[in-house]
This record gives C-alpha cells, structure tokens and sequence, in this order.
C-alpha cells in the first residue's frame, strides 16, 4: 500500500520555504534568493520517502498585500494550504529572536492567526538555527507552542541539512493511503517555459537591487528546439519604466548580458542541452494588471487592484 499526499510550505517572505522545497526534494525546482517576495506561485516539488510520495507545495510568502499582485501571491499560499493534507509553517528563527520585544513579525503572527481561524492543525519549523545560538532556540520552541496551533515544533536548517529527515518523516506519516500521483523519479512539476521565465526571474532578483526586482516580469516568448539538440529561448523582461529599462541594461549592455549568461548556464545544467538564450527589455507600466500574467503562473486575478 502506498501513500501520497500534499505537504504545503507556508510562512512569512524569505523564511527560507523554496530553499527547504528544493533540499527535500533533491534538486532545484524553485528559485530562491536573499530578497523577499522572490516566489510568485505555487511550485510543486515531489520527493519519495519509502512507499510515500510527498508533493511539496512552495508557496509565496505571507505578507500585507499592497498591490494586485502581491493580493494574488498571498492568496494563492493560502489556497495551496487550504488544498494541502498537510502544513508546515516555516519561520525564520532569528526574525523572533531579533526582535526589540522577542515578537515574531506581523506576518507570522498573521499566518498563526489565519490558521487558528481555519482550524488548521500544522507543524512549525523554526529555519536558519545554523545561524542561531542554541540557547535561543528552546524558549522560542516554547514560546510557539503557547499558540495552540502546533502539532510540534521542529528545529531545521534548510540551507545545511539539519533537522530535514525528522521534518520530511513527520510529513510522509501524513500522506494518505493511495497511489502516486507523479513517476517516482519526476521531482518537478512546472512547464519548461514557465520554469525557463523563473530562472532568469532569479538572476534579476540576485543582480539588480531597490524595488527593481519587484518591477519587472518574465515571459517566455518564444522556445525552439533545434535539429542539434539545442534549443533556442527569446525571453522578455518586462519593466514598468524608461528608467527601470536602462537600468537592466545596463552600461553598453553589460548588466543584462550577465543576466543571460548566468541564467543560461543554469538552463543548461537543468535541461540537459545546450541553450541559446536571448533577452529582450520591454517597457509595460501594466504588466501587473493584466489577466494574461496572472493565468500564465496559474493565479487567479484580483478584481481589485
Ligand atoms: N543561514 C541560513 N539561510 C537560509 C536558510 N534557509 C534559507 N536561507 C536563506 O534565506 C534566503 C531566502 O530563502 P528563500 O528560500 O528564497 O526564502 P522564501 O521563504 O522562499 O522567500 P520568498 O519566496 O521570498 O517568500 C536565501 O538567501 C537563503 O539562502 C537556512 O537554513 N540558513
Ligand atoms: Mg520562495
């Protein structure tokens, strides 16, 4: 008899959720970066334990949402826990314990808030503890489980390995009995062209700095597989200004030509194959508020902006 279920990642802007996807997973199916707000959707991330499939659902972060598409992102986590049979809530162990108050932040109390108001039991990660003393950590397990919502608390870190194992087998116990939904050996579930728009979207995100990263979009326009075994891929970055346009080029081009090429060499390394990449800059004020954005990264669009 096999299991197979849904675990859902959720928790506050940069608590480190797709760097845990990727390392439960064994490879790279979501991008990450020392911004936050660096995910826009839910990715999908499959990992076998035993005779148990776990679906990882990487969501966006959980945050006040100020514009359409922030709404979207925020709405779009919540939903991918709603769907879940399981929820990790991830928390980064030193936004509490840097706290002024030892608070933890607005969005973590909002997302302990949230479940609470759905009844929804999850387990909590505290991430990061190779950066923590280890004496922090047990009042903040403690402090935690006051809220009532934690099955238990676990103690990882997502960059180094710690804890993973304990967190991935407590999550496999609660996939249901059934069969899988994905070959046991496919770990991603994102188109080509999709995940090809979000690598470069990690590049910009690790290159360009201010609200930049937040400004822009990325589309695959084009992707052309070749009698050589390459493929060819034209890709857009969408900005909202002139200004924002110059600034991804960069001087006699050099700040996009980087992008490219970093985002190329990882394309490569994913796909297999040899990769022509093309960036194009287009300037689109609207990007944000356009329906067709938002169906292509599988959101639904907020009537309100
Ligand atoms: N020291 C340390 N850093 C970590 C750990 N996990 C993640 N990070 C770092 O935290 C930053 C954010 O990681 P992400 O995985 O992109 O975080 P996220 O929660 O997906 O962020 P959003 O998608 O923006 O909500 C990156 O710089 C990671 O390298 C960890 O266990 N220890
Ligand atoms: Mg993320």
């Amino acid at each position: 008899m096999t299991r197979c279920g849904f675990t859902a990642i959720i928790g506050a802007p940069n608590a480190g959720k797709s760097t845990l996807v990727n390392a439960l997973v064994g490879s790279k199916v979501a991008i990450v970066s020392p911004k936050v707000q660096t995910t826009r959707m839910n990715v999908r991330g499959v990992a076998m334990r035993g005779e148990t499939q776990i679906v990882f659902v990487d969501t966006p972060g959980i945050f006040k949402p100020k514009r359409r598409l922030d709404k979207a992102m925020v709405a779009a986590a919540w939903s991918g826990a709603g769907d879940a049979d399981a929820v990790v809530h991830l928390v980064d162990a030193a936004e509490v314990s840097d706290h002024p108050n030892g608070n933890a932040s607005a969005d973590t109390t909002s997302i302990i808030e949230g479940l609470k108001a759905a009844s929804r039991k999850a387990v909590m990660a505290l991430n990061k503890i190779d950066a923590m003393a280890v004496e922090q950590l047990l009042p903040l397990a403690e402090k935690f489980n006051g809220a009532g919502v934690y099955e238990e608390i676990f103690m990882i870190s997502a960059l180094k390995g710690n804890g993973l194992e304990t967190l991935a087998t407590w999550c496999a116990a609660r996939m249901p009995e059934g069969p899988f939904l994905y070959p046991p050996d496919q770990a991603a579930d994102i188109p080509s062209r999709l995940l090809a728009s979000e690598i470069t979207r990690e590049k910009i995100y690790l290159r360009l700095h201010d609200e930049l990263p937040y400004s822009t979009a990325v589309e695959t326009e084009k992707w052309e597989d070749r009698k050589d075994g390459s493929v060819k891929i034209d890709q857009i970055i969408y900005v909202q200004r002139d200004g924002q346009k110059a600034i991804v080029l960069g001087k006699k081009g050099q700040t996009i030509k980087d992008i490219g090429a970093s985002s190329r060499r990882e394309l490569e390394q994913i796909f297999g194959r040899r990769v022509h990449l093309f960036l194009f800059v287009k300037v689109r004020p609207d990007w944000a508020d356009k329906r067709e954005h938002y169906r292509d990264m599988g959101l639904e669009f907020p009537e309100d902006k």
